[in-house]
């Protein structure tokens, strides 16, 4: 059976990689609607062989869709109603309604069997959660998890193509020895802009009354939606550097008992979208210039925090725009038709 689908927000950095996923993983559409705003509407894009016209998307844009992919934004709010109104299922990247207890927050190898509850939208985490739990859930399942404390290395793709466009500009001018210029981190939106080029910003979106950021806060409620664990504690600092499309994450995790090592690169190798990359005598671990345009997220430095009993270290990595965003987003829709969720 093939499927309808629109993707929303389909010329930005997410949207351009829906499109490169689909023809990779054979994804069975029938019709493809390209969406975007007013702005990027009228665009050509080449795509298996056929010219598309990117269309401004309409409330009547989704007519006859049955799987909506919302690259993320603002937009969001907006047409997620209409979509379902059409009889489409909505799976959004946007953070809208990831916290809405009626929207069922997914990572498709952590708990698919959420997808069931949807009334019409199921949303992707945000990338830095997706990669996290991703290394979480394999050792949770082995010892709950009593106590998380996470430092993120976020790439530039994290703010789209234009964060992307900002570092090579800002890189070139360093090197040329001119003025580097900042519009875009640590939030197009915040009054103050900082170089990302041989630099770091412990600023990722904006700062919320208890001197967290978005960025973290959405790590802290996001994880334990997604694990259906409220008691897990979890303190999160998300912070921006100078690296193209993998976010990097340094995790310690204290467990409710204690684990061998063994056991948990076992665990991490036997789950499917992780695998180790572990051997710190060949100085072997992942780095985010190498996991670029993978599927997989990948875990190195694993090994006890000496400090603190049943308590470890890991460091974890994978590509922010496909398992953080867009694959992640096709797997959900992967997983809704092996299974016929998608039937009406
Ligand atoms: C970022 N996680 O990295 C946010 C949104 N993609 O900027």
């Amino acid at each position: 059976k093939k499927y309808n689908v629109a993707i929303l927000g389909a010329t930005g950095a997410v949207g351009t990689e829906f499109l490169k996923l689909i023809e990779e993983r054979n994804f069975p559409f029938a019709e493809l609607r390209l969406l975007a705003s007013k702005r990027s509407a009228g665009k050509q894009i080449e795509f298996m062989g056929k010219t598309y016209t990117v269309q401004e998307a309409t409330k009547d844009s989704f007519e006859g869709i049955d799987i909506a992919l919302f690259a993320g934004g603002s937009v969001s709010k907006e047409f997620a109603p209409y979509a379902v109104r059409a009889g489409a299922v909505v799976i959004d990247n946007s953070s809208t309604f990831r916290m809405d207890p009626e929207v069922p927050l997914v990572v498709p190898e952590v708990n698919p069997e959420d997808i069931l509850k949807h009334k019409g939208i199921i949303a992707n985490p945000n990338c830095s959660t997706i990669i996290m739990v991703m290394a979480l859930k394999p050792l949770y399942d082995l010892a709950r998890i009593k106590r998380i404390v996470v430092s993120t290395y976020q790439a530039v793709s994290g703010a789209g193509k234009e964060g992307i466009d900002e570092l090579t500009d800002q890189t070139k001018a360093y090197s040329e020895g001119r003025e580097m210029e900042a519009h875009i981190l640590p939030s197009a939106s915040l009054p103050k802009h900082y170089p990302i080029a041989f630099n770091l910003i412990p600023q990722i979106d904006v700062f919320l009354d208890n001197l967290y950021t978005k960025e973290e806060m959405k790590m802290i409620n996001e994880t334990r939606k997604i694990m259906h664990d409220d008691e897990m504690r979890i303190t999160a600092t998300t912070v921006r550097v100078p690296v193209y499309r993998s976010h990097s994450e340094s995790v310690n995790i204290e467990f409710e008992h204690d684990l061998e090592l063994k056991d948990m690169a076992a665990a991490i190798n036997a789950f499917p979208g992780i695998q180790m990359m572990d051997d710190p005598s060949n100085q072997i671990y992942p780095m985010p210039l190498y996991t670029s345009e993978k599927y997989d997220c990948f875990v190195g430095r694993l090994r006890r925090d000496e400090s603190n009993p049943n308590t470890f270290n890991l460091w974890v990595v994978g590509d922010q725009i496909r398992k953080g965003a867009a694959l992640n987003t096709l797997q959900i829709a992967e997983v809704m038709i092996k299974n016929g969720w998608l039937e009406k």
